[in-house]
């Protein structure tokens, strides 16, 4: 059979169960929250039933890697939405908004960063260009950025330091965040300025530290005007970390009292990779993440979260069936999204419905 024969069986035999349940966006919305995924440009132009799935279930739409530094100033000075503005026209087309990731990062850097020797002035004023520059691009079409991704450093990585040691803040210390945010505030009155970070969602005492690194950080900032008005929590969620609700919802009632909001920006479910598989055992692993998922979506939206991005919506297309702590050795695709790979809802996209709809 022809791919696209292929394809429009796929999308017929799936109709029916289309036909009759709305999407998580709609169940969200209902709730005044919003709800919707990482999505990669490619896929949207390529992929009839990728992109179809994305259309009925996500309300906001952010670039996996099109927002990224080497995406956004490929070359000194030239900035460029060219990868970007497929997702932006696909979200137009559908009514979705797009939400941007990430100005200052440590990684995802062109070779021409990497290589510039940077002194505190250079650093500072390539920061700026590159927020200023960026934002001019996206400013009227996007309305929430991460300004700046995965800061703090990892307690068990570098027990003696808040901050991460990136080149960002080896030039300037965390002044570099001053900086960016500054600079984000000028380029675009209007968006939401968001800090982006990962590891603060467990309970166990390295996410403790980390919760409390995130909360020094943000007070540091808040005392000295930096404008920034919220936490995005990735929320990857590995399953042999322990999640209790009351260290998170405490963390997240610390942040709002703070006056900043909370977003989760990257929800993914992963399972420890070390045991062969077997197909009986799906259900039972596909109970468990849903479980997870359910735990942390519903604690999030009862402390005032109104938006909660996945990181991709179909197993097929996770980060982690390429990133080696999640990679099965086995070869077979990891089970981490709401949707299988026919685009079929599995038990993490009703766990997401029952925690949005409030059940
Ligand atoms: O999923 C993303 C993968 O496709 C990219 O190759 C990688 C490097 O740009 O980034 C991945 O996304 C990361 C995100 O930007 C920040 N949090 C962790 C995500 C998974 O690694």
């Amino acid at each position: 059979m022809h791919r696209r024969s292929l394809l429009s069986s796929a999308l017929i035999a799936a109709w029916p169960a289309m036909a009759q349940e709305p999407g998580l966006r709609e169940i969200a919305a209902r709730r005044g929250i919003t709800y919707g995924t990482a999505v990669h440009a490619r896929l949207l132009e390529s992929d009839a039933p990728y992109a179809a799935s994305i259309a009925r279930e996500a309300g906001i739409l952010v670039p996996e890697g099109e927002g990224k530094w080497d995406s956004m100033q490929p070359d000194p000075g030239r900035f460029s939405l060219a990868e970007m503005e497929p997702i932006l026209r696909f979200a137009a087309r559908h009514g979705q908004t797009v939400r941007g990731h990430t100005l200052v990062w440590h990684t995802a850097l062109p070779r021409w960063v990497w290589e510039a020797n940077l002194t505190s002035a250079s650093a500072e004023a390539m920061l700026e260009a590159h927020v200023a520059g960026s934002l001019a691009l996206t400013r009227g079409r996007i309305a929430d950025w991460d300004v700046a991704n995965e800061v703090i450093g990892d307690p068990d990585l570098l027990p003696n330091q808040d901050m991460r040691d990136s080149i960002w803040y080896r030039a300037l210390g965390d002044r570099f965040l001053d900086i960016a945010f500054h600079a984000a505030r000028r380029a675009d009155p209007a968006c939401r300025l968001v800090l982006n970070e990962y590891g603060v969602e467990a309970s166990w005492p390295r996410a403790d530290e980390k919760r409390a690194r995130v909360l020094r950080l943000l007070r540091r900032l808040l005392d000295r005007g930096v404008p920034v008005q919220a936490l995005g929590i990735q929320a990857h969620m590995p399953l042999d970390q322990p999640f209790a609700p009351a260290p998170f919802a405490r963390f997240l009632r610390d942040l709002r009292g703070m006056g900043l909001d909370v977003l989760l920006t990257e929800l993914d479910v992963l399972e420890p990779a070390d045991r062969p598989l077997r197909a009986e055992d799906i259900p039972a692993r596909d109970a468990a993440v849903a479980e997870r998922a359910y735990a942390v979506v519903s604690t999030a939206v009862a402390e005032g979260c109104r938006t909660v991005l996945t990181w991709g919506l179909a197993d097929p297309y996770s980060w982690a069936n390429l990133w080696p702590p999640a990679r099965r050795p086995d070869g077979a695709e990891v089970r981490t999204l709401p949707l299988d790979r026919h685009f079929a809802r599995k038990p993490f996209w009703h766990a997401l419905a029952r925690a949005f709809s409030g059940g």
